[in-house]
């Protein structure tokens, strides 16, 4: 049986939606960041970098990342189409998850904790502003992407779920998301669906 290391609302949920999409049989395992639980000694055994999501698979293996857990889902669960698998089109897949991984993620962490990113506290608030509007500027192109487009690529695919979560860390900073005509009509078919529903219910998360 899978176990998905998750904590509400973060990307982990990207992983969390792919799973439920994909109909995989699968136990979570809720993991407190606010309460310090990726840091004990218990969760740096599942993972030392002490970050969700963690997706242990049946041979006891654990893994992270969400584009590797998010491409071991649709590819295990062929029949949900979570991916396309034609070379060009699986590339342009991963192209989206991979800015969503190492550009608009990381901006969202310069607003959200910007003392990782530097020792003097009067670089704080300058470090969360730029992160801010980096990430929105991002949120711009992927608003930007949608227009025209029900989903990312021709079909519902999971570069949908990760970018959903990036329109409620968007709400939850107070950036005016619903300013972003074409993204908000892709969260408003998010919500439509029936596993994405399921895992918010789960997460206790809500995004409007
Ligand atoms: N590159 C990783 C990033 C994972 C990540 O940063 N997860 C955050 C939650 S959104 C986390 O667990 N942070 C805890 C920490 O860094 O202390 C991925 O895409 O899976």
């Amino acid at each position: 049986m899978l176990t998905l290391y998750y904590a509400p609302g973060s990307s982990s949920m990207a992983s969390h939606l792919a799973l439920e999409e994909a109909g995989a049989q699968y136990l979570t395992c809720y993991v407190n960041e606010d309460a310090g639980e990726h840091r004990t000694e218990a969760y740096l055994r599942v993972n030392p970098r002490g970050k969700v999501p963690a997706l242990r698979l049946s041979d006891g293996s654990v893994l992270v990342e969400n584009i590797a857990i998010q491409t071991y889902v649709a590819r295990t669960y062929p029949e949900a189409r979570l991916l396309p698998t034609g070379p060009e089109e699986e590339a342009h897949a991963l192209s989206w998850m991979a800015f969503f991984a190492t550009a608009v993620h990381p901006a969202f962490s310069h607003f959200w904790a910007p003392r990782r990113f530097s020792d003097e506290r009067s670089a704080e608030e300058g470090i969360k502003v730029r992160g801010l509007a980096t990430f929105h500027g991002h949120c711009r192109e992927i608003d930007a992407r949608l227009a025209g487009n029900d989903w990312f690529l021709g079909r519902f695919s999971t570069v949908d779920c990760y970018a959903f979560v990036f329109y409620g860390w968007g709400m939850r900073a107070g950036l005016p998301m619903h300013d972003l005509p074409n993204f908000t009509v892709h969260k408003d078919r998010m919500l439509a669906r029936p596993a994405v529903r399921r895992v918010l219910e789960r997460e206790g998360v809500s995004i409007g």
